[in-house]
């Protein structure tokens, strides 16, 4: 892989787990994506906190997934519901995807692009550029030659300071799937989405750009999305954090996930040959 270093701004290493990770370190942003699971788990633009969530307890194994980041979830969300074994959130995270390409862009953007091969399902293709913004792309084409229904997610992990002072906005007047209260089907108002206990709400047929208002920390991060109809808002919280064992003691209340997603009522059918891209642009302001 190192042919695909750059030069003061992109290198290869191994994690002590044994697994391979690209390390982007620009005059823009520090971050880290590994190949396992095409999975980001650092974007630090210059002169911030970093953006997301790592559990100082993650697993960083072949195979395992990882607590934190921006967990890419295909082919289906939460558990397998065709019958047949799978791990939760699907194999894509877990999986070798392979590095495609790696450019810097004349604006000083780190971009590469990974491919998960095809294997029970289409396979896919993303697209990550590393700048003062964080940009993903996920494409999925269905060369098969019949209709391919999937779910797909950015399971994006967010750094806060404190998650009782956080708030986040986007989600006003929309149905959601609350999943701590048996799946029951509820309509959020007109105010912002806070946890104030477990929280893992399945918004429904939301386009929105969502904010993280975090006060503490005084800044909002900007979470933009094209190709996604769903967005997950989930904090694990005390008592179901510490049945977690890759989950830092307390650390849920640094952490919130907003999920750009293709979930439940909005999962996706493909024609033969079509093609779908999910994207996420994240940004500080
Ligand atoms: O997206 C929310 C959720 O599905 C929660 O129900 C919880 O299962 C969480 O994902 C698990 O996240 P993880 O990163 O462990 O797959």
């Amino acid at each position: 892989m190192d042919q695909s270093a750059i030069p003061n701004a992109l290198h290869f290493e191994t994690n002590p787990g044994g697994l391979a990770r690209a390390v982007i370190s620009t005059p823009l942003a520090e971050a880290e994506i590994y190949l396992q699971g095409a999975h980001v788990t650092q974007w630090t633009p210059k002169g911030k906190k970093p953006v997301l969530f790592m559990s100082s307890a993650s697993a960083l194994g072949p195979g395992k997934a990882i607590r934190g980041g921006i967990p890419i979830i295909f082919p289906w969300f939460g558990p397998r519901s065709d019958g047949k074994a799978g791990p939760a959130h699907g194999y894509a995270r877990t999986s070798l995807w392979t590095l495609e390409s790696t450019r810097l862009s004349t604006s000083g953007e780190v971009e590469l692009t990974f491919a998960l091969p095809a294997g029970e399902a289409p396979g896919a293709h993303l697209r990550v550029s590393f700048g003062e913004a964080l940009r993903m792309e996920l494409e999925v084409r269905n060369d098969s030659a019949s209709p391919f229904r999937f779910e797909d997610a950015f399971h994006s992990y967010f750094a806060v300071a404190e998650i009782g002072e956080v708030s986040v906005t986007g989600l006003e007047e929309t149905t959601y799937i609350d999943k701590t209260d048996s799946f029951a089907r509820k309509l959020h108002h007109a105010e912002p989405v806070r946890c104030t206990r477990e929280t893992d709400q399945l918004h429904l047929n939301t386009a929105a750009t969502c904010v993280v208002h975090d006060p503490v920390w005084n800044r909002r991060i900007v979470v933009e999305k094209t190709g996604s109809n769903s967005t997950v808002v989930w904090n694990p919280w005390s008592e179901k954090a510490a049945a977690m064992s890759d989950m830092g003691r307390d650390e849920w209340r640094q952490m919130i996930c907003v999920e750009s997603a293709n979930a439940a009522d909005n999962a996706i059918t493909l024609a033969p040959g079509a093609t779908h891209t999910l994207t996420a642009t994240i940004r500080l302001v």
